[in-house]
């Protein structure tokens, strides 16, 4: 990918700069372009799919308490965050019994919200176009260039098929799992943790109405969940063999397996707009930074949907990145740069565990052919603790809540 120097500096290419170029605009991406610009710092955002794209992506549902507090402190909740706040509580249903367990801090601050990740994309768009921000879309064949020097060059060719290159002091991958980012660091840098969890699961986006509240189901029959997606729109999980045939799954095959591992013969249905099936995996590299280039989110990271901390991760990356720019450009102090990546990946693994822990429980719990007798037994416990134990619900509601003693949502 490198370019010969001729060609960076080929007079031809107009050339401009700023202090950060942010590759992405998707969560991490927006959070970061807002943040920046709320402390005056000036930024890019190079995006290579339209804006229509972006906007209408299906993804994560739930902004956990940590991330509401910290658009909150920032300024932003109000004009970022849709849906719905959560009532601070989730529902388990175990053979068809429910039991609920908290999800917040039980304080009078704000808490997590039932938020579709494309509203919270539409309105962080919003809120950075508003305010004047600089956000390029249908930007191709995006390059990275001289990463471990003072002056990183980003270039790409813009929606009229021109080249383009913006020079900088920090790029911020928020590219996501597939971006060019990550793949712009040479072999041997990073190391990749992966983990794959041998589970497979039919997500599903119905116009069904929404449940209360988020529910997750264990059964002998397997794993579901019901989750809402807005105010006429569900996503449900069902467990099944990571390499099912989304076809396989008619709609009355869906629906029967649903009102059973749920437990609700009631269950209403509707149209089926969505269904795949995807992998549970687990994926974190290390360092998360390179040079002036920092990995923002999914360019760094993947969880398991487990526990809503995909989009949670990525914001709360974001928050720690903008705010190490920031005391930079501010104050000249690299520290919060130069232990970025330290403190990110303290919370991932933190996540990752939380994830892993509740993934394991919930699939074990269920039929014993899969991780065996001994574990359904380990994992039933687990669950009977959670239920029976108030040290055990507020270990779970901390995890959850996504609250962090180290890092203080003070900006
Ligand atoms: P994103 O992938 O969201 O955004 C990256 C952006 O970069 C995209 O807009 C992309 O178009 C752009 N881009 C890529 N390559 C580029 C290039 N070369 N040049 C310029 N731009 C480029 N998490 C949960 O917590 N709960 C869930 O229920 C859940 N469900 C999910 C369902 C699906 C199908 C998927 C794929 C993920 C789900 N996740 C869920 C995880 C998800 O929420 C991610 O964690 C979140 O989107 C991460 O945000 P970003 O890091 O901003 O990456």
């Amino acid at each position: 990918m490198a370019a010969k120097d001729g060609e960076l500096t080929d007079p031809a290419i107009p050339a401009e700069s700023t202090t950060v170029v942010v590759i992405g605009a998707g969560p991490a991406g927006l959070t970061v372009a807002n943040l920046l610009r709320r402390c005056g710092v000036d930024c890019v955002v190079l995006e290579c799919r339209t804006q229509a794209y972006v906007t209408q992506r299906q993804r994560a549902g739930i902004v956990e308490t940590r991330a509401v507090r910290m658009f909150d402190a920032w300024g932003l909740a109000d004009r970022v965050l849709g849906g719905v706040p959560s009532d601070g509580t989730l529902e388990f249903r175990v053979d068809g019994e429910r039991h609920l367990v908290s999800d917040g801090d039980g304080s009078d601050g704000p808490q997590a919200r039932i938020c579709p990740q494309q509203v919270l994309v539409q309105k962080l768009m919003a809120a950075y176009l508003d305010d004047g921000g600089d956000l390029r879309f249908e930007a191709a064949d995006v390059s990275l260039h001289d990463l471990t020097g003072d002056r990183p060059t980003v270039r790409y060719r813009d929606a009229d098929g021109e080249l383009r290159a913006i020079a900088c002091a920090f790029v911020a991958g928020c590219d996501g799992d597939r971006g060019i980012s990550r793949a712009s660091v040479p072999d041997g840098v990073l190391t990749a943790h992966a983990f794959d969890h041998g589970i497979g699961w039919l997500t599903v986006l119905a116009d069904t109405p929404p449940p209360p509240r988020p529910l997750l189901a264990v059964s002998r029959h397997g794993y579901a969940a019901h989750f809402s997606r807005g105010p006429h729109t569900s996503r449900y999980y069902l467990q099944c063999p990571p390499d099912d045939d989304p076809k396989a799954w008619t709609d009355p095959r869906v629906w029967e397996a649903l009102r059973t591992r749920l437990g609700d013969p009631a269950l209403p249905s509707g149209p089926i707009t969505e269904r795949e099936i995807f992998r549970l995996r687990s994926l974190v590299h290390d360092p998360m930074q390179y040079g002036r280039l920092h990995l923002v989110g999914d360019a760094a990271h993947i969880v398991s949907p487990m526990g809503g901390k995909g989009m949670n991760l990525a914001l709360y990356d974001a928050d720690l990145f903008a705010r190490a720019v920031r005391d930079f450009v501010r104050d000249g102090d690299d520290g919060p740069l130069r232990t970025y990546s330290r403190r990110c990946l303290r919370r991932v693994w933190n996540d990752q565990e939380f994830s892993h822990w509740l993934t394991r429980t919930l699939h074990d719990a269920g039929d014993d052919t899969g991780a065996g007798s001994f574990h359904r037994g380990l994992a039933r416990a687990r669950l009977d603790r959670l239920f029976t134990s108030r040290a055990a619900d507020g270990a779970f509601a901390e995890l959850m809540a996504g609250l962090d003693p180290e890092a203080s949502t003070a900006h």
